[in-house]
């Protein structure tokens, strides 16, 4: 009998009961032309879990029980369970280099995604999750029932320190919670990280004695890690509550050390995910959103973006609400996330995200705040107005018959669904 060059099949098992403890990941598989379904699945369960190409000359005795088994099929959605062993405590890289790695690559599969994937209770108790959490946060800028708002200065490079102080004081007075950097926002000659920081403390506490509420800001200081860590530092020497991270340009390992940094710090974390849509937007190849969120969660984000539906940016419907739901569910001693619903928005739109996502989120508002006709104040205001409307359980036009800053976005913008 020739010897058998391949083992695939071996990790394929329908009659397998998942146990409490195993990590179970639900992949969408195409096969490559010409290969069966359960050779593929066999194949991204062995390269994901202990195998490789062809039979092996010697097996260590454990192999038996490290081996992932796919066990469940329905259509080209399968599951895969792999034991805890192969899983190192608190260490996020090494999950994804096993359960998102070389599996995408492989000939044999035509697409793949990874769609979820549900870690037991053993693996999560690893992990701290959000410091604050969606509680905590409302309580730190003394903000109980209203969604939190947020603005980011547009364009979005180009004001110096002092230029975006004075947009800041323009937000902040005109009722927005939290000034936000944007994604690609860090050190440049014209506004440079620590002066930014100098001068929004010193219009923060200009706008708070004159106003007598909480403002506060996202201060994003992506950077390499150990730059990150020498810039949270320098945020919570001056008082401040947050930094903000991209944490997808930054990396898993470098978002794992500034939640340690922040937990002494005592600093919220505002994750963007810019760079996300190279994996997340292609419904049949590469990791969902979801999968993404629950990972920024698990180590310990109090805030990421989820899309909008309505916006500028793509976020299919239904996966925008399981996200939101999610992070704001129960999750064994994980705090909530608090989704950030951010892209493309206006006055004009904000109804809808409030009729689809509910009160409990962060809206971040840019180009529909700086575009505003009457100036950034004003359109701070319309912000309001519009969230106020829909609290009051009135329409917009009702709200801007009597409010000219919200007239004046309706005018301008309407109910527009800007592509
Ligand atoms: C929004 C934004 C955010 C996007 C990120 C921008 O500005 O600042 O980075 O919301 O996308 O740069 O586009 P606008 P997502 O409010 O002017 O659109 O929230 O989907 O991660
Ligand atoms: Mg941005």
């Amino acid at each position: 009998m020739p010897e058998k060059i391949e083992w695939y099949l071996e990790f394929v098992d329908y009659d397998y009961r998942p146990s409490k403890t195993d990590l179970i990941v639900t992949f969408y598989v195409e096969p490559a032309k010409g290969m069966s379904f359960e050779e593929v699945a066999g194949r991204v369960a062995s390269e994901s879990s202990v195998g490789t190409w062809t039979t092996l000359a010697e097996l260590p005795y454990r192999i038996k029980s490290l081996k992932a088994k796919m066990y469940e099929r329905d259509g080209n959605i399968i599951k895969i369970a792999y034991p805890l062993d192969l899983w190192e405590p608190n260490n996020v890289p090494q999950l994804l280099s096993g359960i998102a790695g070389n599996i995408f690559g492989m000939k044999a599969v035509k697409n793949l995604r990874l769609i979820d994937y549900e870690p037991p209770e053993e693996y999560v108790r690893n992990f701290k999750g959000p410091q604050y959490g969606i509680q905590g946060i409302r309580k730190l800028l003394k903000v109980d029932e209203r969604p939190i708002l947020a603005t980011v200065p547009k364009p979005k490079i180009g004001f110096s320190a002092e230029e975006q102080a004075q947009v800041a004081y323009e937000i902040w007075t005109g009722g927005i919670d939290l000034l936000k950097d944007d994604e690609n926002l860090s050190s440049l000659p014209f506004n440079k990280f620590e002066k930014r920081v100098e001068y929004a403390q010193k219009m923060r506490e200009k706008v708070e004695a004159e106003i007598g509420e909480r403002r506060s800001y996202l201060i994003n200081i992506t950077a390499e890690t150990e730059e990150m860590k020498k810039r949270a530092r320098f945020v919570a020497d001056l008082n401040w509550e947050y930094v903000m991270i991209d944490i997808v340009t930054t990396g898993w390992a470098a978002l794992q050390t500034l939640r340690e940094v922040c937990e002494d710090l005592k600093l919220a974390i505002h994750a963007h995910r810019a760079m996300h849509a190279t994996f997340t937007r292609n419904p049949q190849h590469g990791i969902s959103m979801f999968a993404l969120a629950k990972t920024a969660r698990l180590i310990g984000v109090d805030q990421i973006h989820t899309g909008t539906v309505v916006g500028k940016l793509e976020g299919p419907e239904g996966e925008v609400t399981k996200i939101n739901e999610f992070l704001r569910n129960d999750w064994y001693h994980i705090k909530q996330t608090f989704p950030v619903s951010s892209g493309g928005l206006h006055p004009g739109l904000l109804p809808e995200i409030l009729k689809r996502f509910g009160s409990n989120l962060v809206i971040q508002v840019g180009g529909g705040v700086l575009g505003h006709p009457m100036g950034a104040q004003a359109g701070a205001k319309a912000v309001r107005q519009a969230i106020d409307a829909h609290l009051e359980n009135m329409s917009l036009d009702e709200m801007a018959a009597k409010n000219i800053e919200l007239k004046a976005a309706l005018d301008k913008w309407g109910y527009l669904h800007p592509k």
